[in-house]
């Protein structure tokens, strides 16, 4: 292979001696006619902005290129201890953007383009999402890595580069339709390929035991079909500080002798046909879905991705440690995000005991201080079960490592509980049944030194409930972090105007001490600053209507002076859209029965995907459009009332909804919502928050105040409770409002054409076994909406809370959830790069 021949004596490049890349706007314009028209062979006659976005982004991604080598440079000189974040999503949404201003150059190259006479917004907006990731998790990964690197820590993320992200959604005669996302057709700028790292990944076959001499016994996994992983590396910048880390995901491809043996023996289309089999790996990412639990290409994904990252962190520490890996586990620390990459517990002690001949005690040892373990559910049905005959078949090796751990962890219980023998089945890695399976959470906790949840709660009730008998045994390794978002992307990038008149009022500091944002609060007593506040929040509702209306003709109903309410995030029954859709109902009884004049003008604005194979909530869907195309057609809700579905929700849809929004819809049933992230962007733009006492929103009402958040519903206790003896039929018949909404969702009135459309929707909301229990939950939410009605009347008060939720949300920024792994579980040390970014004359004028 070529990537495999070596220079017979060291190139003599001079890296070092490159002269600096110049961050003036004629620098920028310079290299950017140098890409349009050397590299990209266009000129003044093109007029997509696409290639205008391409040459750009190469020379952003030039002005990077150094500080990276530096970094890694840094890494590798210091041998400091690292962080590998291991994920099988990075919802990264768009790149250009983030990188000008992590570089601090947004100011000059908006300049720069400007005098080319191209709209920087228009050049932006031609980037394609890299929407690999479904929704939380993935977007939280991305985040992560973003603080990381901010906070200048030795973290490396580690994912897979699916040829196809999440799927584009399309809405056809008001249902959802998925398009496949070839995201990568028009390459990619941000990446590099980095062959010579490529490592063999394993599959099928059987393993044989050998015993030495010396009475040891070696095990070989023999006959196997393998699969090159290759990495892909992008660059995380830190914000302005001269930090560059990296993004490596994993590409599947046949390996060459692989197909050679088919193809010297004359199958070539065997061969060939070998080969797709081999790349379909990481041809696609998994939906979020029930109906897709157990798929055994997700298992190889999963140990793909494992086994490539582990394999690229030990080749990596042999070539300085040679075979000594006593320190190891000082020096290096695995988190997994949710028990996806959780076989990663499993290959380490493979690669360990069967490549590098550890005894079993020193190899655990060494796993059980290395893994970290993050769960992000608590829905009984999510959690992974891999079937044991699946996992035989796929991964023979590591199935045996699987039960030979699981048999000394059951000593363990066994020790601590003697003769319990119903715990011992309780708690065992192995599910016994009609078919045995493999618990992946439980393998997680037993080779993990860290549990934790994603918010208080939730943390709580993994220790009381789901993990109670984990937790007696190791009350030491489970502990909370409470997650955040980005401040970087989610406030300075996406609001730029707000973030502007923050930064005029409090200094810039902010941007990295989202704390500093509290500062903010006593000028909610400020008229001037009110007024203000008030005219970025308009202006970008405005902005928010515009861009739906180049879309989206239906986007005419919308009006800046309603409250824009928002409900963004993935379609799940737990996550009540349908409560949603029952208020807006009731509000449009209510304007049918009384007329307008009472009324708060309102725009309900709902987007999110629903799995391809979630019935329910591809229905959900359905029923907002039908809802939705009635009651905007209807002449008396005109500038009352109207309900749209945002089609194709994704990473940069948001950052132009979060600006515009006024009220955040976070009504889960209490106990289910792990912590929600989106909640935490709205809230940092200003927008109020509707919610239940789950997840994080309980964090967020702490911090602002119970004036300041709209609290409604049962608690997760009293759900427990309740679910007991739930009568919802009951409940409706108690509650003419409710009876009312009912009645005309029964009559098919937004099914005229479609009957028995909606059935399933409501037997299952008025079902005794409603595990979501919404109607019990109904009077209690419109209350809290007829709240938010009377708040918003009052726009100066309105206002002060607008501002408060924004000046309370430090809590929120991920650079304090990364801080707190890193104190609690990483113990890394920050690395400061001695290359210090040259701040652009824009930046330095406003220090
Ligand atoms: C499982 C099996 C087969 C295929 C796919 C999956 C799969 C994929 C993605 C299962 C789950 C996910 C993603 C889960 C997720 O996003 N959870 C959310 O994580 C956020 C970050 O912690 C929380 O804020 C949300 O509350 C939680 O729902």
């Amino acid at each position: 292979m070529p990537h495999n021949k070596f220079f017979t004596s060291k190139p003599k490049l001079l890296i070092n001696q490159l002269p600096e890349q110049g961050m003036d706007k004629k620098d920028f314009i310079e290299d950017f006619k140098q890409y349009y028209v050397h590299l990209l062979g266009r000129d003044e006659d093109c007029c997509s902005p696409y290639y205008a976005n391409e040459a750009l982004s190469e020379a952003i991604r030039d002005r990077l290129m150094e500080r990276w080598n530096d970094t890694r440079q840094l890494y590798r000189e210091n041998d400091c201890r690292r962080l590998y974040y291991l994920s099988m999503e990075f919802l990264m949404g768009r790149t250009l953007s983030n990188a000008m201003l992590n570089l601090g150059v947004t100011d000059t190259v908006t300049q720069a383009m400007y005098d080319l006479g191209i709209e920087i917004e228009e050049l932006i907006a031609s980037e394609q999402d890299a929407g690999l990731g479904n929704g939380g998790l993935g977007r939280l990964a991305a985040c992560f890595i973003d603080s990381c690197a901010t906070l200048q820590l030795p973290v490396l993320g580690y994912g897979l580069r699916y040829e196809y992200g999440m799927f584009t959604q399309t809405i056809v005669n008001g249902e959802q339709v998925e398009k496949p996302d070839h995201w990568l057709r028009h390459g990619n700028v941000w990446e590099v390929k980095r062959i010579e790292y490529s490592h063999c990944i394993k599959f099928g076959g059987h393993t044989e035991v050998h015993t030495d001499n010396e009475g040891r016994q070696h095990f070989v996994w023999h006959s196997s079909c393998n699969v090159l992983a290759v990495p892909y590396d992008t660059p995380i910048p830190g914000y302005q500080n001269g930090t560059v880390n990296s993004l490596r995901l994993w590409k599947a491809v046949a390996t060459e002798e692989f197909n050679l043996e088919e193809f010297n023996a004359g199958d070539y289309a065997e061969a060939v046909a070998s080969k797709i089999t081999a790349e379909n790996i990481t041809m696609v990412l998994y939906p979020n879905d029930a109906n897709e639990n157990g798929k055994e290409l997700r298992l190889r994904q999963q140990y793909f991705l494992a086994s490539a990252s582990l394999q690229d962190v030990i080749t990596r520490w042999v070539s300085v440690h040679g075979n000594h890996f006593s320190d190891f586990a000082a020096k290096n620390c695995f988190q997994l995000n949710d028990t996806h990459p959780s076989i990663a517990i499993a290959e380490l002690m493979r690669l360990l005991v069967d490549h590098h001949h550890l005894s079993w005690n020193e190899a655990w040892t060494i796993t059980r201080n290395t893994m970290a373990y993050t769960n992000h559910t608590l829905l009984p049905e999510a959690l992974e079960k891999w079937p044991v005959k699946l996992m035989q078949q796929l991964l023979p090796r590591l199935m045996e490592i699987i039960f030979e751990i699981n048999a000394h962890f059951l000593a363990e219980v066994s020790a601590h509980w003697p003769g319990d023998i119903a715990r011992l089945r309780r708690m065992s890695i192995i599910e016994e049944g009609r078919e045995k399976q493999v618990r992946m959470a439980y393998l997680a906790i037993v080779g993990s030194f860290s549990v934790n949840g994603v918010a208080q709660l939730h943390s709580q009730l993994l220790q009381q409930g789901l993990f109670r008998e984990f937790y007696e045994l190791w009350p030491y390794k489970f502990n909370n972090k409470t997650n955040g978002v980005t401040p970087r992307r989610w406030l300075a990038s996406c609001n730029p105007e707000l973030a502007q008149l923050i930064t005029e009022t409090i200094g810039d500091a902010w941007i990295t001490d989202l704390t500093q944002l509290k500062r903010l609060e006593p000028y909610a007593e400020n008229a001037q600053f009110r007024q203000r506040w008030r005219e970025i929040k308009q202006t970008a509702k405005q902005r928010l209507i515009d861009y739906k209306k180049r879309k989206h003709p239906k986007a005419l109903h919308l009006n800046v002076d309603a409250i824009f309410d928002v409900q963004v995030k993935r379609i799940h029954e737990y996550k009540r859209q349908v409560l949603n859709v029952l208020h807006v109902i009731y509000l449009y009884n209510q304007i049918k029965k009384h007329g307008k004049m009472h009324r708060v003008p309102r725009c309900v604005l709902i987007g999110g995907k629903a799995a391809p194979g979630y019935r329910m909530a591809k229905k959900t869907i359905k029923f907002i459009n039908n809802v939705s195309e009635v009651i905007n057609a209807d002449p008396d809700t005109a500038n009352q009332l109207c309900l749209l579905f945002l089609p194709d929700y994704r990473v940069s849809a948001m950052e132009k909804i979060c600006p515009g929004a006024d009220l955040s819809e976070q009504i889960s049933t209490a106990g289910k919502e792990a912590s929600g992230t989106g909640n935490m962007k709205l809230m940092m733009n200003g927008a109020i928050t509707i919610g239940t006492l789950d997840g994080a929103n309980i964090e967020i009402r702490e911090e602002v105040g119970d004036k300041n958040f709209f609290l409604f519903g049962l608690t997760e206790e009293q759900i427990q409770s309740r679910s007991q003896h739930y009568d919802p039929v009951g409940i409706i018949s108690q509650d003419e409002d409710l009876s009312d909404v009912m009645r005309l969702l029964e009559s098919g009135h937004f099914n005229q054409c479609e009957p028995g459309l909606f059935d399933d929707i409501i037997n299952s909301i008025k079902s005794p076994h409603d595990p979501w229990m919404t109607i019990a939950d109904f009077r209690s939410y419109i209350d809290a909406q007829q709240r938010v009605e009377d708040a918003y009347r009052d726009q100066d008060h309105w206002t002060k809370m607008s501002i408060i939720n924004c000046a309370n949300s430090g809590q929120f920024s991920t650079d304090r959830t990364i801080n707190e792994y890193n104190r609690d579980i990483w113990k890394l040390a920050p690395q400061v790069v001695k290359h210090q970014q040259p701040l652009s004359p824009s930046s330095q004028s406003k220090k």
